[in-house]
């Protein structure tokens, strides 16, 4: 037997395995608040990509042979050799045929924790070294937010998340939190890269105990945990904006509004009051006009914002807001309430952003930056904002519009995946289904036989965490771990590493990739690197015995966000035109677009319950609380939230009533763009007219051969929108979406994470 550490996005975990299989795990000593996620990683060695697959028809007739049957022909399993073989020739015909823009390796997901083996690293490093590949912009996460945030503070919303205030500071001084969206703690079990210590749920306990209130502004009770007594207001979703808006309005009407903040830290205040006071439409944006909008009582709008500027207060925004039609206006409005309270820079006062989104977020941990693989630079300058991939499938050549440019789609003949998940990610699967059948090749590397890896020609199967050595830890966390190798590759998997070198060789740059490393030389280099950044490290040796460090405290970890900004905007102006924040941006008012007015606005999304007729049922598709994404979801904590082997939806008894539903029992969601099954759980802790079915449950058509077949398993991306928030970002707009829902037979359902068929 053999025990070893290994990190994931959940945390650290120490894993027993024989070799072949997990026999225990236990979360890292250190952590007060492990992630159950972990004990699904005993499913690590199942439903794996065990050996080179090729699909049928593309390996009896070469490249561009009947795309349309991805998802439903078998596959053959071929060696290494022939597999290797196929895929460097195929990549040459590519790049000499039509250029390296006609490759596209966006490749977005989030992988596996560890730095070296990272898969989209190192995909993206192999692409470049090959010659460049068409590239994505921005995250599926908070593509319109990240986008707009330097409009209004300078700063990219990355920056911006580190100088967070600390929750610790809240703990101290915050009397009351506004949270739009909510804190969920089933969110903050997660961090890109992995995290050492879970603290969010304890320090917001300390919040509470000293005397904090929190107002939790969402469809959904459980976004604040309810031992924070949190009052809980139930908007329609889509309508927070207005929402906002009617709060800034009460303080005007009411002179509260802290002109002094407004004049010497801000401009565009004038335009946005003007907006306001409906002085241009007609409409002062009101509590009452905002009540009709979001379905809250005016009057709790308005004492609410009172509230806002007689005590310290502090107003949150979930990233899911912005993951929806004109999403850019809902980090944008919040940013302008917070500047009208004026007590941003004052401890616990002022605003966040994704308070409770990722652990990192205000944990106000000591950071240090662990040394990027790198890349050589990409020669190809095209690029698509990350979630218009279908329309750049599609529509090659079409013109788009992004951040003030216009660009077109390039063509794609070949797209190469590695550690994402599309057709668990993307919007409007049925959509993403027809522009996959169009490049003549797709290739994937995976652990898992995934709904992408079952969509492949070409499948790699690739190495997990659990099989090879690593460094891990967030750039926002205070911990770095020593991954340690616990099972013996499961199948003919190998790393991500070798099967690029092994690609690169065959394409004459071998040396180029590698650098004459083996990966364990890469650790150590990688790790070199570090601690030369960082002297008061360990060695290299030192630090896989110990198996971890903790970094050491500094005096600036505790922040409070523009606090220095606040004490003097001449001497510490944010980067932004102005030097101040910006409530109308004159740089966004010369691109012109409707979608994305000059200053925050109310816009009515294109799909929500204002307007909903034949679809009655707003349908959230939140975080899965039981694993992240489609990871592991066929392991033991996501398969114990589901009913009937299906992901389960939440529904008000009203709603459940009007279709004569209890709870468990199994229903047809759907629109015009797909339906798929789901398990039902009545719950009045959701809002009447909403549904939250999570993403992640692996997507899986009853007749993969039917277009639009129903998705048997519940995922929530078969009814979703593949549309851009707005001319501005094109981000994703998943929470815009609405659907009907009815009863349906219970029957069982084949087991969704099954290998697809294999011939020869
Ligand atoms: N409807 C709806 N859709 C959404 C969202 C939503 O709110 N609603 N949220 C969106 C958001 S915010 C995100 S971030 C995305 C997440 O979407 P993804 O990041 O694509 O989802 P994951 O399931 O994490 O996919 C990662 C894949 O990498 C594979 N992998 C893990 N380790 C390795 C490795 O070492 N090598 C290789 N080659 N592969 C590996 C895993 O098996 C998995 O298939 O989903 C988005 N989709
Ligand atoms: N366990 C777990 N944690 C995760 C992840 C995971 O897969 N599993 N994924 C990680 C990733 S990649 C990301 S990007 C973050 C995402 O973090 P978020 O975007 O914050 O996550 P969501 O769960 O989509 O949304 C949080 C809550 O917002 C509420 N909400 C949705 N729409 C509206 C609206 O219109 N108005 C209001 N007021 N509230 C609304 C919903 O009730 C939902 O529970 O989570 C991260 N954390
Ligand atoms: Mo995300």
């Amino acid at each position: 037997m053999t025990t070893g550490t290994t990190l994931t996005h959940w945390g650290a975990y120490e894993v027993d395995s024989d070799g072949n299989s997990i026999t225990g795990v236990r979360p890292f000593a250190k952590d007060p608040d492990p992630s159950p996620i972990g004990d699904s990683l005993e499913a690590v060695t199942r439903s794996r990509v065990l050996r080179p697959a090729i699909r049928k028809s593309w390996l009896e007739g070469g490249p561009g042979t009947r795309g349309d049957l991805r998802g439903v022909e078998p596959f053959v399993e071929v060696s290494w050799e022939t597999a290797l073989d196929l895929a460097a020739s195929e990549l040459e015909r590519v790049r000499t045929t039509h250029g390296n823009s006609a490759i596209f390796g966006g490749s977005y997901g989030w992988s596996s924790a560890g730095r070296f083996h990272h898969a989209q690293s190192q995909l993206h490093r192999f692409l470049a070294v090959i010659g460049g590949y068409t590239d994505k912009r921005d995250t599926y996460s908070h593509a319109a937010g990240e986008v707009i945030t330097p409009y209004v503070v300078g700063y990219d919303y990355w920056d911006l998340q580190q100088a967070h205030t600390s929750v610790s500071v809240i703990a101290e001084h915050t009397d009351l939190v506004v949270s739009f969206g909510g804190i969920p703690l089933k969110n903050a079990q997660v961090q890109n890269g992995g995290m050492g210590r879970h603290t969010l749920r304890g320090r917001l306990q300390a919040a509470r105990d000293r005397g904090t209130r929190f107002v939790n502004i969402s469809p959904t009770r459980d976004d604040v945990a309810p031992e924070l007594d949190a009052e809980w207001l139930a908007p329609r979703p889509g309508s927070d904006v207005a929402v906002m808006a009617a709060m800034i309005h009460t303080l005007v009407i009411d002179a509260l509004v802290d002109e002094v903040f407004l004049e010497t830290h801000c401009v565009g205040w004038a335009e946005l009051r003007s907006y306001i006071l409906g002085n241009a439409d007609g409409t002062p944006k009101s509590a009452d006009w905002a009540g009709e909008l979001s379905g809250l009582d005016p009057d709790r709008i308005r004492s609410l914002a009172r509230e806002l500027t007689g005590c310290r207060s502090m107003l949150n925004i979930s990233w899911s807001l912005q993951r929806s039609d004109h999403g850019e206006q809902t980090w944008w409005m919040l940013i302008a309430l917070a500047c009208v309270v004026g007590q941003i820079g004052l401890p616990g006062g002022g605003f966040g952003i994704g308070y409770g989104a990722v652990a990192s977020v205000g944990n106000g941990a000591p950071r240090r930056s662990f040394p990027a693989l790198g890349r050589p630079a990409n020669l190809v300058d095209d690029f698509i904002p990350v979630s218009r991939i279908a329309d750049m499938l599609l529509h090659p050549g079409t013109p788009f519009t992004y951040d003030g440019e216009t660009r077109s789609y390039p063509f794609i003949d070949l797209v190469y995946w590695s550690g994402g998940n599309p057709f668990h990610h993307h919007q409007d699967l049925n959509r993403l289904a027809t522009a996959w059948a169009r490049p003549s090749t797709i290739i994937v590397n995976e652990p898992f036989w995934t709904s992408t890896a079952k969509r492949a020609d070409i499948v790699f199967p690739a190495t997990t965490p659990l099989e090879r050595r690593d460094v891990g830890g967030s750039s926002r966390e205070d911990f770095l771990f020593a991954l340690e190798p616990v099972l013996e590759p499961v199948g003919e998997s190998r790393d991500d590493y070798e099967i690029f070198s092994d690609l690169a060789v065959r394409l004459e740059v071998g040396g180029e990739f590698t650098e004459g490393r083996t990966s364990d030389e890469w650790v150590r280099h990688l790790y070199e690197g570090f601690e030369s950044r960082y002297p008061d490290s360990p060695t290299y040796d030192e630090f896989l015995a110990a198996g971890f460090i903790q970094y050491p405290e500094t005096p600036d970890t505790v922040k409070i966000l523009f606090d220095a900004f606040r004490a003097d905007p001449e001497v510490d102006p944010l980067p932004t035109p102005s030097g101040r924040i910006e409530l109308f941006s004159d740089t966004i008012a010369g691109f012109g677009y409707a979608d994305c007015p000059p200053h925050p606005t109310f816009l009515e999304p294109r799909e929500w319950l204002g307007s909903a007729d034949e679809y009655p049922l707003h349908l959230l598709s939140s975080q899965p609380s039981t694993r992240l994404h489609s990871q592991l979801d066929h392991g033991a904590t996501s398969a114990a939230r589901k009913i009937d082997g299906r992901e389960v939806m939440r529904m008000h008894p009203d709603d459940a009533a009007a279709r004569d539903l209890t709870d468990g029992d199994t229903v047809r969601v759907f629109n015009d763009r797909g339906l798929c099954f789901a398990s039902i759980e009545v719950t009045d802790g959701i809002r009447a007219g909403v549904v939250d079915l999570p993403t992640g449950a692996w997507y899986d058509p009853v007749d993969p051969s039917a277009p639009g077949s129903p998705c048997r398993h519940g995922n929530p991306n078969v009814l979703t929108r593949d549309e851009g928030t707005s001319s501005l970002a094109q981000g994703p707009v998943a929470q815009s979406c609405l659907v009907e829902v009815e009863k349906a037979v219970a029957a069982p359902i084949p087991d969704p994470h099954a290998s697809p068929d294999f011939i020869g």
